[in-house]
């Protein structure tokens, strides 16, 4: 019994450290056997909205001063790696196609609050009903259809540039990866999923329960 409740006790910790949670991620750029780009992979990140409201969607990617174009390390994780941006917001009924599509942005147009520095980075504010959603982000310029697929076949970003380099342009070749972060409005929750990037409260959940089943030895 003791073990369950602390089962439940983690559960909600989980839950409470989901809201205004953020997800980091990284889009990979492709290459066929010549080494030639042949696109990128697109991340889907599931996640639940518990009462009907204004649910806010902000990207943090690019990592070129838009009026030097100097590197600029947004993120903090000591490597300039970024894309241009692109989203596409579906109702999720566990069966994905068009007829779930809700909205798309490219360019956010002017909101930093998230540390952004130039509006290539996207920006969804919208409302909606409570319920289950998945939202696709990849690299400019992403279809619908791409974004299902996850498989974006535009070539182009992501970006990735020395920091300590020359100036990272937005005409640098693609390459490597690009990281992003996506921050939710405090009323969503993220929903687990193995193919999704792992929301950072299920590493505390982890330990929580590592740890309860180590004291559970040493009392025994
Ligand atoms: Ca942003
Ligand atoms: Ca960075
Ligand atoms: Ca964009």
């Amino acid at each position: 019994m003791i073990k369950k409740a602390l089962l439940t006790a983690g559960l909600c910790l989980t839950a409470l450290s989901a809201a205004a949670e953020s997800v980091d991620g990284q889009i990979y750029a492709r290459y066929d056997a010549t080494g030639s780009q042949t696109g990128s992979t697109v991340d889907h990140i599931r996640f639940a909205v518990g009462a009907d409201g204004i649910v806010k969607i902000d990207i943090l990617s690019w990592e070129s001063d838009p009026i030097t174009d100097a590197p600029t390390d947004v993120n903090g994780d000591g490597e300039i790696a970024f894309l241009d941006t692109y989203l596409y917001l579906f109702r999720d009924d566990g069966s994905l196609d068009s007829s779930d599509y809700i909205a798309h942005n490219d360019d956010s147009d002017g909101t930093y609050a998230d540390g952004s520095i130039w509006r290539t980075d996207s920006y969804l504010e919208l409302n909606l009903t409570a319920g289950n959603y998945l939202l696709a982000i990849g690299a400019y310029d992403l279809g619908m259809d791409e974004a299902i697929q996850r498989e974006n076949r535009d070539v182009f970003y992501p970006i990735r540039c020395d920091i300590a380099g020359p100036d990272c342009t937005s005409t640098a070749n693609a390459s490597g990866h690009g990281d992003y972060r996506v921050s939710f409005s405090s009323n969503v929750s993220l929903a687990e999923d193995g193919k999704l990037p792992e929301p950072a409260g299920l590493g505390l959940l982890g330990f929580g329960l590592a740890g309860f089943a180590l004291w559970r030895r040493k009392k025994a």
